[in-house]
């Protein structure tokens, strides 16, 4: 059959951060081809997916991949060879039972993505179609739909040498008619960004994402800064440009409380709560990550009771792109967002699983990048074929990040595809 698994060979690349990282190259009877690579993060949560590191410290400081790779050309290679790339659920359960660990750690989640992505794009050019047609077609639901974008535009946490406590400030284009026009506005932001940094005698080096990190002492001093900001690039806040943040707070998080270093103060679960409810009070904040830790239920459970109507709260190191997990949030009416990220995953199917499960609850889904990217722009088409409604990327600076960018602008053009707009956001009314 044309569409049978010829061969797959991966091999060991570098990411945005100079870290190996595991791509496949998937090769089809007929001879269509996929080549795919998979992201790394920094700030990881407790239940993703696991990265088979190969732990020799005298090759990459104990962070190669060759470990994956070499199961991707063997055992994986040899399970799959023959079996039909469009059948992508049965490709994908083929390696999750191949592997025979809850977290995938035996074979390496980075090992088994970077096939299953692969296959899809392989899949994608044999049948001749897009790869975000391929993903549409295989969650079968309404039209693609081009993403809301979140922007990272200041750093701290993991992504920037701990120089702030919160790791992420984004920012969120309100008044778009389609994405490129999205894009501009976010353009103008992330220059003003620089141009403000310069002013006040900050530095304006790059962060992991592109961002800068300003090393500023509070959280509400960088809010203050996003407000300039958008204000510099001619726009409105809270009109034009709304703010997003990433807590990221499990990576504050020591016995139950939640240690601000830079700012020299630690916080209870209920006084996280009161200050996440204040920023979103004061400034134009419509959609909060990771605001409390990822074992926290009962402080996000009291977060959603007093925001949740209004600003969206999203569950990253919380759900881990997990169906049991988001399952668990819904029940208990925590969160009312995810984040999606293939690799916290593993699989596609499963990916595509977790996305279905939180748009049956009416929950919004964020398909992410991490702070480890390459060029694969793979994360741009899943948004739109999955109807996610909203992306999060890194700024509009180095080629990992607008690779991901420009694929969006690419699949605009060729979808003519409506855009999402600020009506993806839960808990927006158009104020604020
Ligand atoms: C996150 C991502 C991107 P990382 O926390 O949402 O900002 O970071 O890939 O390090 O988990
Ligand atoms: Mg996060």
């Amino acid at each position: 059959m044309k569409t049978s698994i010829r061969q797959l060979l991966a091999r060991q690349i570098l990411d945005s951060r100079g870290r190996p990282t595991v791509e496949v190259d998937a090769w089809l009877e007929g001879g269509a081809s996929g080549r795919a690579s998979v992201p790394s993060g920094a700030s990881t949560g407790a239940a993703e997916a696991h990265e088979l590191r190969d732990g020799d410290a005298s090759r990459y400081g104990g962070l190669g991949v060759l470990n994956a790779v070499s199961h991707v050309n063997r055992e994986i290679a040899q399970a799959l060879g023959g079996r039909d790339a469009l059948e992508q659920r049965r490709i994908d359960e083929t390696m999750l039972a191949l592997d025979g660990t809850p977290q995938l750690s035996r074979l390496g989640a980075n090992a088994i993505l970077g096939v299953s992505l692969a296959v899809c794009r392989a899949a994608a050019q044999a049948c001749g179609q897009q790869l975000y047609q391929r993903i549409h077609q295989l969650c079968g639901v309404a039209r693609p739909v081009m993403p809301l974008p979140m922007m990272n535009v200041l750093s701290g946490g993991l992504h920037a040498g701990r120089g702030m406590d919160v790791q992420d400030f984004l920012a969120i284009p309100l008044r778009a008619r389609n994405f490129a026009e999205a894009l501009h506005l976010l353009a103008r932001v992330r220059t003003a960004a620089s141009e403000v940094a310069a002013r006040r005698g900050l530095p304006t080096l790059l962060a992991d994402e592109g961002g800068l990190s300003p090393g500023l002492p509070s959280g509400r001093d960088a809010l203050q800064m996003m407000m300039e900001i958008i204000e510099r690039a001619g726009l409105t806040p809270g009109e034009d440009i709304a703010i997003a943040i990433d807590v990221a707070a499990a990576t504050l998080e020591r016995q139950g409380r939640y240690v601000f270093a830079r700012e020299g103060i630690e916080r209870s679960a209920m006084e996280m709560v009161t200050l996440l409810v204040d920023w979103s009070e004061e400034f134009p904040v419509v959609s909060i990550e990771d605001g409390l830790g990822e074992e926290d239920w009962s402080g996000w459970a009291q977060l959603t009771r007093g925001i949740g109507a209004k600003v969206q709260l999203v569950g990253d190191d919380l759900f881990a792109t997990h169906a049991k997990r988001l399952a668990r949030g819904i029940q208990d009416n925590v969160a009312n967002g995810v984040l999606v990220k293939a690799n916290q995953n593993g699989t596609v199917s499963g990916t595509l699983d977790v996305i279905a499960l939180a748009r049956n609850a009416a929950y919004a889904t964020i398909v992410s990048a991490r702070s480890g990217e390459t060029e694969d722009p793979f994360m741009s088409d899943l948004a739109v074929g999955s109807v996610a409604g909203q992306i999060k990327i890194g700024s509009l600076r180095t080629s990992s990040t607008v690779a991901k960018y420009n694929q969006l602008l690419r699949i605009e053009e060729h979808s003519g595809a409506e855009y999402a707009g600020a009506a993806s956001l839960r808990g927006w009314n158009g104020q604020r």
